[in-house]
């Protein structure tokens, strides 16, 4: 029986896990390998599903638990990309507010599955947006320390740590952030890289080519804190159908709709840790994204189309009420539907905040 080599991107929200996955799997492809991807989310109606199968991925989507909560149905997931012919690499894409991984998913899969799958590096994309703020001097907050937890502890247990989007930061800031990296994870091996640009990217695909270091033991994670830092985060999915009498440009429609959005929530307290669009026509689609409060949506995939109509699905993870969110989305439609002349239509609307993580196994320490 054929081997497959399973490999988990960690990294906060926002921190790039699905562009680094879209580049890793136009890397092995390239190399004639094949590739399948595992997304997830505690909701359903995944923006990064959409955006990775309209790259012509093939994707499968663990939703309503994190791979942790919901193992059993990583494994099934996982097993069912392989029913046509199986992939020689699955990258899985865990939800960014999790941590205590390698404990809860890739140990387990290693004890119970080991025969057929050959178990990388677990590599963690550090978030500069907010590890600027987290790991900087203490001024400049975002989260709450309980959420800060989370973020800590996910590079805690990296077999390697990339400072992503080096790219947008300058030189000092680049030098900040090594510097606390190392100060803090002085054992962690680290790089610095642009899953955009492709800055480094030999020395990233270097390291998923590594194997998983050997741990003499798992992190400690005190689930009190991990669940309450998790829950501040309000969660809203929703789907939106955008309809014109007049053609609208997509990118444009979906990049407004996320600073309007953003901007609804722009609240002491509130922080945007990550808020999508995806826009959809049947061949085409645009991706607009924001990462942070104050910070600049931009547009991640761009379908270069003017439509009548559209399929949106927004995803909203915000240090905020669900409610709070929820308005900020309708009000967003009406008022980018004025502007626009486009009419949107809201529907399957999901909004909560994550519950206690419980795993379905977690090794021993
Ligand atoms: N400048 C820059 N932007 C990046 C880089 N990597 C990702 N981004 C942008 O960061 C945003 C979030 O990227 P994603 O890949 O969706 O992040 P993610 O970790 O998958 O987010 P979640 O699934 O919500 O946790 C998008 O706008 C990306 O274009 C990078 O290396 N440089
Ligand atoms: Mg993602």
């Amino acid at each position: 029986m054929k081997t497959v080599r399973f490999l988990m991107v960690g990294g906060f929200l926002g921190a790039g896990k699905t562009t680094t996955i879209a580049k890793l799997a136009s890397h092995y492809n390239a190399q004639g390998k094949s590739v399948a991807l595992v997304t997830n989310d505690q909701a359903y109606d995944l923006v990064d599903t959409h955006a990775l199968r309209s790259q012509g991925f093939n994707v499968g989507e663990v939703p309503g638990a994190c791979f942790c909560c919901n193992f059993d149905d990583l494994v099934q997931t996982v097993e069912s990309l392989s029913d046509s012919s199986v992939p020689d690499i699955v990258i899985a894409e865990p939800v960014g507010s999790c941590t205590d991984l390698v404990a809860t998913v890739i140990e387990p899969m290693k004890a119970l599955l080991g025969k057929r799958f050959e178990l990388g590096p677990f590599i963690v994309l550090l978030k500069p947006e907010h590890g600027q703020k987290i790991l900087g001097d203490g001024k400049r907050r975002g989260f709450s320390p309980k959420a800060e937890y989370i973020f800590l502890k996910q590079l805690e247990e990296a077999d390697a740590i990339v400072i992503n989007k080096v790219d947008k930061l300058s030189e000092d800031q680049q030098t900040m952030l090594w510097k606390s990296v190392r100060a803090k994870f002085p054992d962690i091996p680290a790089i610095h890289a642009s899953a955009k640009d492709g800055t480094n990217w030999e020395q990233v695909t270097a390291l998923f080519d590594q194997p998983p270091r050997a741990r003499q033991s798992m992190i400690e994670v005190d689930y009190e804190t991990y669940a309450i830092g998790e829950a501040e985060m309000g969660w809203f999915n929703c789907k939106l159908k955008a309809q014109s009498k007049q053609k609208f440009a997509l990118d444009q429609l979906v990049l407004n709709l996320v600073e309007t959005i953003g901007g609804g929530l722009n609240a002491p307290g509130c922080e945007i840790a990550h808020l999508k669009v995806i826009g959809q026509t049947m061949h085409d689609a645009a991706v607009a994204n924001l990462v942070n409060s104050g910070g600049i949506s931009e547009l991640s995939l761009a379908s270069e189309i003017s439509t009548k109509s559209a399929e949106l699905v927004v995803n909203a993870r915000v240090a905020a009420s669900p409610m709070q969110i929820e308005r900020a989305v309708e009000q967003a439609a009406g008022k980018v539907g004025n502007q626009c002349q486009v009419d949107f239509q809201i529907s399957s609307l999901q909004s909560f905040r994550p519950a206690k993580p419980n795993p379905t196994h977690r090794v021993p320490g």
